[in-house]
């Protein structure tokens, strides 16, 4: 075949059109619904100790997110964000990095969290937005960070994260860290120009990041399928930057840690960025702002239900005999009672002082700041009914 030298590319003399539409790359999967291992495939080796982590961790994120989408019902906090039927993606591929990785979320990976070692104590403080709270209360319930557990606070403008994690891989790199970056977002997030901006970025310098989808389905109300890409997902377009990409069965455990296992080597090891779509299903609203009645069916919310990472996990676990039904039962029961307890006892807990948040910017807060205080101040003794917890500290309050 003729060639063009320069471009070096293969010369044709019809026109061929590649169909985009055609594309389907296919999807890894090594747990079976079922719970046994597909044929053919190669179980990644996990010690029972690890697998019993990352189940702890599953059954606990089911339950905080079970039981603090009660709490924002009842009126006990004012927003969640729930990662339910996404456990799989976002804790077996945290369980595949080293502790000094950098995560940089979307807001649905409180899984990764948990599995660096974020305590019920400090999910309940963030959520209460309490005097305890790492963040000072300054952001919405489930906008987490924690520097000591390399875990970037979550920011609520869709996609910032993703440059973001482009820079901070670059400079991993220089660095010469050995370290790598994580970068989780959602296929809606993945419609925004800082999504394409970071990824060519990343592939052209080559930086140790790891570009994690979680592909599930919904961005809110709007459906991945049909109305937020034509093509086929967010995989092809790693493919376009010149991106090693795989996609994989967001439910399964194994498919997801096997992934970026692989995804982390070729990260640190040979400073390549890659992308992981995990395919999966938002199984509850967007969050407790919405209703997906209005857009989705039983019968699709229930199909899924069959899938559960979860469950399927746990069946392979009991198949392999390293945990019963009733030691599952009785973990979920004293996981239960501990997210309880911490919720009744971070309600409590003062909420930081008014004085507080002009601080942390600059070495002494500007006139202007110190101004806009005095007025809220004056605002919330006007109506100290309407902020109980803030009007109590005001005056004389400690700080
Ligand atoms: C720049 C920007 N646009 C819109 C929003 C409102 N918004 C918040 S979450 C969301 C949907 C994101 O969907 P996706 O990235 O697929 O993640 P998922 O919620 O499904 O996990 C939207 C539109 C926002 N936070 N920031």
């Amino acid at each position: 075949m003729a060639k063009d030298k320069q471009h070096q590319l293969d010369i044709v003399t019809k026109p061929q059109f590649i169909d985009g539409s055609a594309l389907k790359i296919p999807m890894l999967q090594i747990l079976a619904e079922d719970g046994t291992i597909r044929k053919g495939a190669e179980q990644p080796e996990m010690d029972k100790e690890l697998a019993l982590k990352i189940f702890d961790t599953m059954q606990f994120i089911r339950i905080l997110d079970e039981r603090m989408i009660a709490a924002q019902r009842q009126g006990r906090i004012s927003f969640y964000l729930s990662s339910l039927g996404e456990e799989a993606a976002s804790i077996g591929s945290a369980a595949a990095l080293s502790d000094q990785d950098m995560i940089m979320g979307q807001y649905r990976e409180q899984g990764a969290l948990a599995f660096r070692g974020f305590t019920v104590e400090q999910f309940m403080n963030q959520l209460f937005s309490n005097e305890r709270d790492l963040g000072k209360g300054r952001q919405m319930p489930v906008h987490y960070g924690c520097a000591e557990l390399n875990f970037m606070t979550i920011a609520s403008p869709l996609a910032t994260q993703i440059p973001q994690a482009t820079g901070y891989a670059y400079g991993q790199k220089m660095d010469k860290s050995g370290n790598c970056t994580i970068c989780y977002f959602g296929e809606g997030a993945a419609s925004e120009g800082d999504f394409h901006a970071a990824l060519n970025m990343a592939a052209v310098y080559k930086v140790p990041a790891i570009f994690f989808c979680r592909n599930n389905g919904y961005a809110i109300s709007t459906p991945s399928q049909g109305e937020q890409y034509a093509g086929d997902g967010i995989a092809p377009r790693g493919v376009a930057y010149g991106m090693k990409t795989i996609r994989v069965d967001g439910n399964d455990v194994f498919a997801v840690y096997q992934a970026t296992q692989l995804a982390r080597k070729l990260a640190v090891e040979e400073n390549e960025p890659v992308l992981i779509e995990g395919m999966s299903y938002r199984m509850a609203g967007h969050s407790t702002s919405d209703d997906p009645t209005g857009y989705r069916t039983r019968e699709e919310e229930n199909a899924w239900r069959a899938k559960d990472p979860v469950v399927r996990f746990q069946k392979w676990l009991q198949n392999q005999g390293w945990i019963s039904e009733e030691e599952a039962q009785q973990n979920y029961d004293e996981k239960k009672a501990a997210v309880l307890a911490a919720l009744k006892s971070a309600e409590t807990v003062p909420v930081p002082h008014i004085d507080e948040i002009i601080e942390d910017v600059y070495d002494t807060p500007p006139k202007h700041l110190k101004k806009q205080l005095e007025a809220l101040k004056a605002h919330i003794r006007k109506y100290p009914e309407a902020y109980p917890k803030t009007a109590s500290r005001i005056d004389g309050g400690d700080k």
